[in-house]
C-alpha cells in the first residue's frame, strides 16, 4: 500500500471526547495476506482518503452466545461512536494493538486476547467471567465499508464465537442497548425499517452466520448438555 494520507488536517472537534482518545489507539497494519508489516492510529486507519489509498487493518467480531438458549448478543452501538453510530450489530467489535500480547498469532492469541480486553469495556462482562480457550477462532474475512463519506472500516476481520454466561453493565459511552435474539427474532429485526445494521454484521449475518449458528445449536444439544433449547 502507498502512504497513508495527512492524517493530522481532519479535525475531531465534532466528536466525543472519549471516544475521540480513542482515536489515539495503535491499529495493526497487514498486506491483503493478513501479514503485519507496520502500526498507524485508529484515526489514520479509519479515514477513507487513506483506506482508498489501500489502507487495511487487523480487527476482531466476537459473536456471543448464551448456553441457556442459543440466542445471540447483540448489541446498538451509542450515538457517540465516530464510525457506524447508532447501528445494530454482533456482541462487540474492536482491534488488536500494536503491543506485544495482542500481536500474537498462534492460536489467534493476539485478536482473543484483544477481545477479552474490549468486551469489559463495552460491555462491562468482568474479566474473571472471559478465558481465552472459551473463544472459537472461525476465519478471516477481508471488507471494506464506507461509513459516512470521510470514515470507514478496510480490515482484515477475525471471527470469534464463545457460548457462555456472562453479567452485562453497558458503557453508555459505547453501546445504548443490548439483547440475545434468536434467529426468527434477529430476521424480524432484519424486516423492521427502523433497525440499522453495521454492514460487515449484514454480510456476516447473510454470507456465513446461520451455519455456524446452526452447528453451534445441534453441538451444545448433542454434548447431553440438555440446555440449549431454541426455537
Ligand atoms: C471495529 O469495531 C471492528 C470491526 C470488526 C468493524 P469498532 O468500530 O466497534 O471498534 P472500537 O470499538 O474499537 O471503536
Ligand atoms: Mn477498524
Amino acid at each position: 500500500p502507498s502512504l497513508p494520507a495527512a492524517s493530522a488536517s481532519i479535525s475531531l472537534d465534532a466528536y466525543d471526547e472519549e471516544q475521540v482518545k480513542l482515536m489515539e489507539e495503535r491499529c495493526i497494519l497487514v498486506t491483503p495476506e493478513d501479514k503485519v508489516y507496520g502500526e498507524d492510529s485508529k484515526k489514520t486507519c479509519h479515514l477513507m482518503a487513506n483506506i482508498n489509498t489501500g489502507l487495511l487493518h487487523r480487527a476482531f467480531s466476537v459473536f456471543l452466545f448464551r448456553p441457556s438458549d442459543g440466542r445471540l448478543l447483540l448489541q446498538k452501538r451509542a450515538d457517540e461512536k465516530i464510525t457506524f453510530p447508532s447501528m445494530w450489530t454482533n456482541t462487540c467489535c474492536s482491534h488488536p494493538l500494536s503491543i506485544k500480547s495482542e500481536l500474537v498469532e498462534e492460536d489467534q492469541a493476539g485478536v482473543k486476547s484483544a477481545a477479552i480486553r474490549k468486551l469489559p469495556q463495552e460491555l462491562g462482562i468482568p474479566s474473571t467471567q472471559l478465558k481465552s480457550e472459551d473463544f472459537i477462532y472461525l476465519t478471516k474475512i477481508h471488507y471494506l465499508a464506507p461509513s459516512d463519506g470521510l470514515w470507514g472500516e478496510h480490515e482484515i476481520d477475525y471471527i470469534l464465537f464463545s457460548t457462555i454466561d456472562v453479567d452485562l453493565d453497558l458503557n453508555p459511552n459505547e453501546v445504548s442497548d443490548a439483547k440475545y435474539v434468536s434467529k426468527d427474532e434477529l430476521e424480524a429485526m432484519f424486516s423492521d425499517s427502523d433497525n440499522s445494521f453495521t454492514p460487515w454484521f449484514k454480510l456476516i449475518a447473510r454470507d456465513l452466520l446461520y451455519p455456524w449458528w446452526d452447528e453451534m445449536l445441534a453441538k451444545s444439544k448433542a454434548e447431553g448438555s440438555g440446555k440449549v433449547n431454541a426455537s
